[in-house]
């Protein structure tokens, strides 16, 4: 362990605030990073202050100043060089990913491959910044879109993902040509400091100015509220709960700032009778239990068909029963499901439980904490299924959790109406072989949600599409597709070569 994290730069007690490659010399208090594996310490953090703020949003004007004027491939030449040393260090990063946030190290390793994937789609994305030529309506004018970068983003990543956020945003924000303030999660500090460490020599080599990739480590009470109504920031890409969302985007708004947000997720997987039930149970349990129902996109909701119900739950209670044993230390090869991230997740987990059952919930399997010596503290839970309603309100609410609730429905378009009737819109999918059922789902009247699939899961998004969802889950897209436009400004461009003036909508103005 030690090795790993020298080799990533982490030390016993490590500054809170970088720019690039400097670090400042932090004062604030310490955050302690405990492994939600066996509640260990891994490291400290010296948080920063106010004053550390200050200094990182300078060097960030500043900065931006001249990263904007290098061409975008050039930028994008940075950022390739940044997913060489990101894979040159995928192992240990990994490693400290799984170690810091709880999830397994396959999953970790999972999570840094994200990163190269992002980095990898930004470099060809830096040559394609392209707006759109319009022909004017006047004779000898030429009009066209054009994208500039707008300054600061500001990214707050939350403790499930604590790098591959950050590469989806801020390699976006690279080769846009703007520059980054990065606040990670406080319970996953030092991988934002890894993630630092292992950038700073392409940025010393390619002499990009300090001030380009930011990031700061603080208490919300010292940087929260105050960050996101900060003006100098126009734009601030924010993943959470909803009622952090909610938050962010009222201060932002009442500022006209820009918002990207990716909040909350109730994902819902359809199981049609006409499913191939293997494929189904396959996916359904990597959804529900992997990552240990830590992700935004984990399946929250299965809807079965009534005719195979019975027999989804007990080849679905079969299939935990069977991966029990394997539930444990994260970075031990043979786990499939590591810890919750702290007591607070575990409690969330226990009250849910506890209040669906009293709504008329009927626990069908797990629900417990787990303990024994291979369970070192409180963390690791037997994840549950519980047969519900779709409108129960522990069933509307997202639990940050292995909670999978079974819902029974008899007609496609009452499975649909339940997939939509919550007030998240993440991710859903169907298993279905009957082409008909899939293009309903996918139709204007199918799904609601800002991802929806065909035979494939809810969660492991690639990062090629936009991520993100509709509703409580906030409207934002990251990643894939044309994601990168919400990291630019757009301006419409006419230019009149005729020598002569000509007004529009064909008015005369003549004196
Ligand atoms: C998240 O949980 O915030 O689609 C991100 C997925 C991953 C990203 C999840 N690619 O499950």
């Amino acid at each position: 362990m030690i090795l790993k994290l020298k080799k990533l730069g982490i030390e016993l007690s490590n500054p809170g605030a970088c720019t690039g490659s400097d670090w400042l010399d932090t004062k604030g208090d310490e955050t302690i990073s405990y492994s939600p594996s066996d509640g260990s310490i891994i490291a400290s953090v010296k948080n920063a202050t106010l004053d550390d703020y200050e200094h990182l949003v300078s060097k960030a004007q500043e900065a931006y100043l001249k990263w904007r004027v290098v061409p975008a491939p050039k930028r994008g030449e940075v950022v390739r060089q940044i997913g060489e040393a990101l894979r040159e260090r995928k192992e240990e990063l990994g490693y400290l990913v799984s170690l810091e946030m709880g999830k397994i190290y396959e999953e970790g390793l999972g999570e840094v491959q994200e990163m190269i994937d992002i980095c990898e789609f930004s470099v060809g994305q830096s040559r394609l910044l392209n707006g759109a030529t319009m022909h004017s309506e006047r004779p000898y004018h030429r009009m066209y879109d054009q994208y500039h970068p707008i300054g600061i983003i500001g990214i707050i990543t939350s403790f499930n993902f604590p790098v591959a956020v950050w590469g989806w945003n801020a390699m976006l924000a690279a080769i846009a040509g703007d520059v980054v303030i990065w606040k990670p999660s406080s319970k996953t500090p030092l991988c934002g400091i890894a993630i630092q460490k292992i950038i700073a020599e392409t940025l010393r080599k390619n002499n990009v100015p300090e001030g380009v990739f930011n990031m700061i480590i603080a208490k919300s009470s010292v940087l929260g509220d105050n960050f996101v109504a900060d003006k100098r920031i126009p734009l601030f890409s924010v993943t959470g709960s909803t009622e952090v969302g909610r938050r962010v985007a009222a201060i932002v708004g009442k500022r006209l700032g820009k918002t990207i947000l990716e909040l909350g997720g109730n994902n819902a997987v359809i199981i049609s009778k006409h499913a191939d039930l293997d494929m189904t149970l396959q996916s359904v349990v990597f959804g529900a239990v992997g990552t240990c129902g830590q992700r935004c996109t984990s399946t929250r909701r299965l809807i079965i068909h009534e005719s195979l119900y019975d027999n989804v739950k007990d080849r679905l209670i079969a299939a935990y029963k069977s991966i029990c044993h394997r539930i444990g230390d994260p970075l031990k090869k043979s786990t499939l499901i590591g810890p919750l991230v702290d007591d607070i997740a575990v409690r969330n987990f226990m009250h849910a439980i506890e209040e669906v059952q009293k709504e008329g919930g009927k626990l069908v399997f797990g629900g417990t904490q787990l303990s024994g010596d291979k369970y070192p503290n409180g963390n690791y839970v037997l994840p549950a299924i519980v047969e519900a309603k779709n409108h129960f309100k522990m069933v509307q609410e997202e639990t940050f959790a292995p909670i999978v609730y079974l819902i029974k429905y008899s007609t496609i378009e009452e499975a649909i109406h339940y997939n939509n009737d919550v007030p998240q819109g993440l991710s859903s999918c169907i298993f279905t072989e009957n082409l008909v059922e899939a293009e309903k789902f996918l139709s204007e009247t199918g799904s609601d949600c800002g991802i929806a699939n065909v035979n494939l899961g809810t969660s492991g998004a690639e990062i090629g599409g936009a991520f993100g969802g509709e509703k409580d889950t906030g409207g934002g897209r990251e990643s894939g597709s044309d994601a990168w436009k919400a990291y630019m400004r757009r301006q419409t461009n006419t230019i009149n070569f005729s020598g002569q003036t000509a007004l529009a909508q064909g008015i005369t103005f003549d004196f």
